[in-house]
């Protein structure tokens, strides 16, 4: 399998299906192709060089499939290596699990616009009130879940896609020096996101971004 992803400092939408893919154990290759160009035109023009359809990362090639989006592709993952668990057995527990994925895909406008990723940033910010709703409401779906499922991940004792979703938030929080506890959370929130961030998978993703020379260099 092949997977193309964008710079790790950076690329939210790629550090899911990377974390799901490593996860699952099977061997891939990755194709970086580089964001923050000259203009955004570059990138659509190299992804698509690549084989996105879009002009988007990440994309899976896994032999004649090309499979676009983070989240497909963590489905796809999931239906092809259902020995990996990325989805609980139970069945509300993936019910839940799936939407608050697709809540994270498709929501929190604000957090996204207002603090992008990048690990390499310590810096505390003023949050607006929209991204403080954003956070407030990650809080309570966080210990919501954590409380139904026992954690110590959002779907009970094994790690899921629901996980892999909110990884790159727990990196926004880290970053942006936002304090959970200003925003309802018990303590369990911000241990959840602490644990996320301490997990093989994503210290490997880490590791790999802060090295890479474009962020080594500058
Ligand atoms: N909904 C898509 C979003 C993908 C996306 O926005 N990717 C960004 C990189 S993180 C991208 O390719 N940006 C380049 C561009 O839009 O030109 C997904 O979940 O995969």
């Amino acid at each position: 399998m092949e997977l193309l992803i964008g710079d790790k400092v950076w690329s939210t939408w790629s550090m899911r299906p990377w974390l799901a893919l490593k996860h699952v154990g099977a061997p891939f290759t990755e194709t970086l192709i580089r964001l923050r160009r000259e203009t955004s035109d570059e990138v659509r023009v190299a992804a698509t060089a690549a084989g996105s359809p879009t002009g988007q990362v990440p994309v899976l090639k896994d032999g004649a499939v090309t499979v676009w989006d983070s989240l497909a592709i963590c489905e796809y993952l999931a239906e092809r290596f259902p020995a990996a668990g990325l989805w609980p057995a139970d069945p509300v527990a993936r019910a839940l699990g799936r939407a608050a994925a697709a809540e994270m895909h498709a929501g929190y406008a604000s957090l996204r616009g207002e603090c992008p990723m990048d690990l390499t940033r310590r810096e505390a910010a003023r949050l607006t009130p929209a991204t403080e709703d954003n956070v407030r409401r990650i809080v309570a779906l966080w210990r919501d879940l954590l409380t139904k499922f026992g954690g110590p991940f959002l779907l009970g004792t094994g790690w899921s896609i629901a996980d892999a979703f909110f990884t790159p938030v727990a990196t926004r929080f880290r970053s942006y020096g936002v304090h959970l506890s200003d925003f309802g959370d018990d303590g369990s929130a911000g241990a959840y996101a602490s644990r996320l961030l301490e997990t093989p998978g994503y210290l490997e993703w880490e590791r790999g971004a802060l090295t890479d020379e474009r962020v080594r260099d500058r």
